[in-house]
């Protein structure tokens, strides 16, 4: 649920039609629905994350494998899935042929009064893994500068199975996310091009969280709500799996293999199915804005979120 407002007219969306609360929830709409469950199931390790060839991480979390697989398809049909696109992080800079940066504030900061300036000084790749930085600095009008970025034009895909794994700061102030936006954003703008919240955490909360966005008939409307969308984790500073399963029926997300929350997607109906088009993806550390609030720490100097891969099985 980052982003976005700066796409949408104001006549249309006030600021605040970026908190969830405000908003219409899906579940007035019938076009998605959903179970959220906090520890229903586990992916078998074998499956989904162990491509053999993929050893650049010890992925010592690889939990637990002794699930049995046969309550859900993910085990199965991931098994199956080839590794189309990754980014192992292994070089010494960013991959521009992957990624592209998105620099400064945006629009009404990034939609969100987000308070830092976005600029690619603050990407660092080394020993295997991306760090984000975000730090307390002044730079043009901004007291906070941090990084965002994107696969959009690089990258876009629909359907598969995607893993990253993070570790994301803690503090007050602090917005970590990993998620995704609709290829066609720039044709039919926010929220109209669908987004996909793969992971956000904000503050010191030990939540993660996982939600959907889209144009209803009422507006922005979104899955499930702040209140029920969370996985929770008491250490988000260690690293952990952030997954999605995503086919032409539902998107799934899971937190070390665990099913955090569930959203089906019904096609046919009178919703336009964003849902079944592509996306790309972002990562970006925020400070500040309409969801964390501006409460930030004062002690903070510097937050990273750290990325070991991001791999999509299809
Ligand atoms: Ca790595």
């Amino acid at each position: 649920m980052k982003n976005k407002c700066l796409f949408v007219l104001l006549v249309l969306f006030t600021l605040s039609s970026c908190n969830k609360s405000n908003n219409v929830s899906s579940s007035s709409s019938d076009d998605i629905t959903t179970s959220n469950t906090s520890s229903s199931s586990n992916l078998s390790s074998e499956s989904s994350v162990s491509s053999e060839s993929i050893i650049s991480s010890e992925s010592s979390e690889s939990g637990s494998s002794s699930e049995s697989s046969s309550s859900i398809d993910v085990p199965q049909t991931s098994h199956d899935r080839q590794l189309v696109w990754h980014d192992e992080f292994s070089g010494d800079s960013l991959d521009e042929t992957k990624w592209s940066y998105e620099i400064g504030t945006g629009d009404w900061g990034w939609g969100n009064n987000e308070q830092q300036y976005y600029r690619k000084e603050n990407v660092r790749v080394s020993d295997g893994t991306l760090k984000i930085d975000a730090k307390k600095e002044s730079y043009q009008n901004s007291n906070y500068t941090s990084a965002r970025i994107i696969t959009k034009d690089k990258f876009e895909f629909h359907y598969g199975y995607v893993e990253a794994r993070l570790k994301l700061p803690s503090i007050s102030g602090i917005w970590p996310a990993f998620w995704m936006l609709g290829a066609n954003i720039s044709e039919v703008s926010w929220p109209t091009c669908g987004e996909i919240d793969i992971m956000e955490a904000i503050n010191t909360e030990n939540k993660v969280y996982s939600t959907i966005h889209w144009q209803s008939n009422e507006g922005q409307a979104f899955y499930p709500g702040t209140n029920e969308s969370y996985f929770i984790l008491n250490d988000r500073q260690e690293y952990h799996t952030y997954g999605m399963l995503w086919t032409n029926e539902k998107l799934e997300f899971y937190v070390d293999k665990t099913l955090s929350v569930s959203a089906k997607i019904m096609t046919n109906n009178n919703t336009d199915p964003i849902f079944t088009r592509d996306f790309y993806f972002l990562f970006n550390v925020a400070v500040g804005g309409n969801w964390p609030g501006f409460n930030i720490d004062p002690n903070f100097t510097t937050q990273t979120m750290e990325v070991d891969y991001l791999r999509v099985y299809q």
